[in-house]
């Protein structure tokens, strides 16, 4: 006799720690209405811009998506490290290019970022994925203050951090760079992590082509298309690159990456390498798992497809 075997798909609950910024605002957008995951909470950071900017950025996202999910305030600036700005590339409140409406703070829910993740994490009935995609502050706060908080996460996933080149400085990646001690709590903390450096976000690129189906799908999509059509890379470079939806990619479709263990380090005490993270791939200590290639069309489509979504998510 045929058993027929019901399958279950559960949502993975997700926290995202966001420093908005374009590429944040289309991280999010994804996440927000993916079918298979359940955004548990957004805790905006110092980062791209400050703290006061990528909070209010967050909420007039939400409003403009007309969801609801938990916003809480994460940190406002660096552990150790002096603060930096990446307002030349996003504009000064990190969303030059779209004029959302300004949102109330109801959805902010007050409380230490670190003690809310926790409880959330804790009375969680499924492991928790955390997605960084900002300076890692607020969780090296959580993973110092509750290292037990490790249980009950299923995995850490980042973009950030450079194989080769690096675009905050020659050996450092602008989400590490910001927080580099940081980001070494977290490489040390035990969890399982996962990277999309710089490198796997120079080569997901959309075409012009491309934008212009981003434009085509609704509301959501021209809100997209205007923000990345404004976005300066420091490099020059006129391709359209969409570096934070890639740690979404990893968690979403992780058939389109190859991934390769690393032993990461961060560089904490070089004068010209601060922030440098140091990918070992030789090591038999690996820490990590970095994505080293992706398929950029199937990449490109599933990026499409996931704005579609939104569009048609957004009630
Ligand atoms: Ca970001």
């Amino acid at each position: 006799m045929k058993v027929e075997r019901k399958i279950l798909m559960t949502k993975k609950p997700l926290i995202i720690s966001t420093d908005p910024g374009i590429d944040d605002i289309a991280a999010m957008t994804i996440s927000l209405f993916a079918k298979d995951l359940d955004v548990k909470m957004i805790v905006p950071t110092w980062g791209n811009v400050a703290l006061e900017y990528t909070l209010q950025n967050t909420l007039n996202l939400e409003k403009f998506l007309h969801t609801e999910v938990p916003v809480v305030s994460g940190a406002s600036q660096p552990l150790v490290a002096p603060k930096i700005s990446a307002a030349s590339v996003h504009g000064k409140t990190g969303v030059a290019g779209f004029d959302f409406e300004e949102a109330t703070e109801e959805l902010i829910v007050p409380g230490l970022a670190a003690t809310v993740m926790y409880n959330a994490i804790m009375d969680s009935p499924e492991k928790v994925t955390l997605l960084g995609i900002g300076p890692l502050t607020d969780y090296a706060l959580l993973l110092k203050q509750y290292p037990n908080v490790v249980e009950n996460i299923e995995e850490l996933v980042i973009m950030g951090g450079n194989i080769g080149r690096g675009n905050h400085s020659p050996l450092a990646e602008y989400n590490i760079a910001g927080d580099p001690e940081a980001a070494q709590v977290v490489f040390h903390s035990g969890l399982k992590v996962k990277v999309a450096p710089l490198e796997i976000g120079n080569k997901a690129h959309v075409t012009p082509e491309q934008m212009k189906q981003i434009k085509a799908c609704g509301a959501v999509g021209n809100m997209l298309y205007s923000l990345f059509s404004n976005i300066r890379e420091p490099d020059g470079d006129p391709r359209i690159k969409i570096f934070d939806p890639t740690a979404v990619g990893l968690i979403l479709c992780p058939e389109v990456f190859t991934m390769k263990k690393a032993n990461v380090e961060i560089e904490l005490a070089g004068r010209y390498t601060y922030g440098a993270s140091v990918i070992d791939f030789m090591s038999d200590k690996p820490n990590a798992e970095i994505a080293t290639d992706v398929d950029v069309d199937k990449f490109a489509q599933w990026f499409i497809n996931s704005i579609k979504v939104a569009d048609q998510g957004r009630i």
